[in-house]
């Protein structure tokens, strides 16, 4: 097989993918050393939707955009709803944040002090109230909770907190709504962490329902785990809700997805293939992961950087993609069952090693893209026009 034909097979499947984009990453964010600040940072949420929606307008692959409340707090959500949508994109994940207030300093859903419990929960019975007006489908929950000496908390008492406050917030979920909730192994808390990896934010799912399932932070893991292997369990248990996808070289250094280690971007995106979590099939049991972003531009430019990284993501699911055509995966399959571990191996870099870009600017012309996003959006003027436009303001986001 040729690579033209290679790619032909797979422009359908293509045409599919949909990255959501976080509200966040157009606001200044920061080391923790510094918040560098950059011109034409949004001032408003609506200006961070507007950048959202550039990204969306040039690349076609990034039709919603994640909120965070309580930094994207408006006092009228199904306005901003229509407002985003007038821009091209849709409101998509609520995440929700109980780690910001002085509260919550011991703990938010895992704090011992009962009062403090129940403002998290409300927190987040909030943000259901905020998804019921901007039609969003997903509640993220990442927690900041943990401790940093043993000896500290009771950590088995904080799981059982833990479950009952997740179930209360579950409870008011409607029934096309779902929690997805992240695990981290450590940061901001150094000894342990409440929900550090995918079996205590599995287990805790498990107990909840169907509609509960795990977010997986790429960054959010030790190095040199396997986390297509963590891709491939979620999946086969039927609980991979969602991605968030960004680059790490030491910890959680929320960096371009696809720039630290493109191999490994590959690799998950050949297991949500394979598991059937990218075209998702709901007669046989399989759902489309939601496939987000979660980064933070720190020197580099925020709208160019996030279509660097949906740009990124496109071609490495382009590569997945041919892995997974019926040829490809009938040699790979024989190569398997016969043991030909060095023949397997080299199906599975042939489709890796593919160069998809030609073809990519060919099927974004195609489809009245630029064939080339990041010289088109530098080129458009678009980013000067904020710069000048977005003089004096006080930028959204972290501070506000
Ligand atoms: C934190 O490390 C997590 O990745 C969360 O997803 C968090 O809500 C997000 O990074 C915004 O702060
Ligand atoms: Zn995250
Ligand atoms: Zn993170």
């Amino acid at each position: 097989m040729t690579e033209q034909q290679g790619f032909a097979d797979i422009t359908g499947r293509l045409e599919t993918l949909a990255i959501e984009v976080p509200s966040w990453a157009y606001g200044n964010s920061g080391t923790r050393f510094k918040v560098f600040g950059s011109a034409g940072t949004p001032r408003t949420v609506h200006e961070k939707i507007a950048d959202a929606a550039a990204v969306h307008r040039f690349t076609g692959l990034a039709p919603t955009v994640a909120l965070h409340i309580p930094w994207d707090l408006v006092d009228d959500f199904a306005a901003l709803r229509v407002y985003a949508e007038d821009h091209g994109v849709g409101l998509g994940t609520i995440n929700s944040n109980t780690f910001q207030d002085d509260d919550f300093k011991l703990g938010s859903l895992t704090n011992a002090d009962p009062a403090v419990r129940r403002k998290a929960v409300q927190h987040n019975l909030d943000c259901i109230e905020v998804m019921n007006a901007t039609g969003s489908r997903d509640l993220k929950i990442w927690l900041a909770d943990g401790t940093n000496y043993p000896g500290q908390a009771d950590i088995r008492a904080r799981q059982d907190w833990l479950a009952e406050g997740l179930a209360e917030i579950y409870a008011q979920l409607s029934d096309d709504q779902r929690l997805v909730l992240e695990y981290k192994f450590f940061e901001p808390a150094f000894y342990h962490t409440d929900v550090p990896d995918w079996g205590t934010s599995f287990v805790h799912c498990l107990a909840l329902g169907d509609r509960a399932v795990v977010c997986l932070d790429t960054g959010h893991h030790a190095p040199g785990t396997n986390i297509e292997f963590i891709v491939a369990q979620l999946i086969r248990l039927g609980k991979l809700g969602s991605f968030d996808f960004n680059s790490r070289f030491y910890a959680d250094d929320d960096l371009i997805v696809g720039a630290a280690d493109p191999f490994q971007l590959f690799r998950i995106m050949v297991e949500v293939i394979r598991g059937g979590a990218y075209d998702g099939r709901p007669e046989d049991g399989h759902s489309r992961a939601a496939l987000m972003l979660d980064q933070c531009h720190n020197i580099e430019k925020k709208i160019p950087g996030q279509i660097r990284s949906v740009l990124n993501v496109q071609e490495m699911v382009a590569r997945a993609l041919l892995l997974d055509t019926p040829d490809t995966r009938a040699a790979l399959a024989v190569a398997q069952r016969e043991g030909d571990v060095l023949a397997a191996n080299e199906i599975y870099m042939d489709a890796f090693y593919t160069d998809v870009r030609r073809d990519l600017a060919g099927f974004r012309e195609e489809r009245g893209l630029p064939a080339d996003p990041m010289a088109a959006y530098l080129a458009s003027g678009h980013q000067e026009q904020i710069e000048a436009d977005r003089v004096g303001g006080t930028q959204a986001g972290w501070n506000s």
